[in-house]
């Protein structure tokens, strides 16, 4: 059972992830329109990891006794001014989505939801890799994406992230 703050707080959580997972698709469409096959890549593997961070709030919910309840998508944006642009909003999301888990781990803390607050250290160990991940990437524009070629190279090394594995099968699903 949930102190209901707690539940309310944690279903809020589920429509994160998911427009995660939308706002994510929806860069991956912009990697396809600008010619960029590894951008797609990156994106929809990112994608599908934030996919299985709704599942996870998902099912810790209803293992809790609680409700899972699904809220209606914002549409994201379609376009960026460029790709560092894009992966500079990336880093604002996910330095928001870090700021999101923070406030969960508070409210567990204050009602003494201890079980909560150990379901949640998961996320707070990933949001340090997560925000690491859109860092990294823009340092690589930095350094190579000017220069003749620069893109392409950076396109060749998003394609090179391993494929993100299903929330249900684990089994690489690209
Ligand atoms: Fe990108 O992070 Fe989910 O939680």
């Amino acid at each position: 059972m949930f102190v209901k703050k707690m539940e309310t707080a944690l279903v809020h959580q589920i429509y994160e992830e998911m427009y995660s997972f939308y706002l994510y698709l929806a860069m991956a469409e912009y990697g396809a329109a600008e010619g960029m096959p590894g951008l797609r890549h990156w994106m929809q593997n990112q994608a599908m990891e934030e996919l299985s961070h709704a599942i996870k709030f998902m099912n810790y919910i209803s293992e809790k006794g609680g409700n899972a309840e699904l809220k209606a998508l914002q549409a994201p944006p379609k376009s960026w001014k460029s790709v560092k642009v894009m992966f500079e909003e990336v880093l604002k999301h996910e330095q928001h989505i870090t700021s999101c888990i923070n406030n969960l781990v508070d409210i567990a803390i204050s009602v003494k939801d201890h079980a909560t607050v150990n379901f949640l250290n998961w996320f707070v160990a990933e949001q340090v890799e997560e925000e690491a991940n859109a860092k990294a990437v823009i340092d690589m524009i930095k350094l190579t994406g000017s220069a003749p070629g620069g893109m392409f190279m950076v396109d060749r090394e998003l394609a090179a992230r391993p494929a993100a594995l299903s929330p249900l099968n684990p089994t690489p699903v690209a």
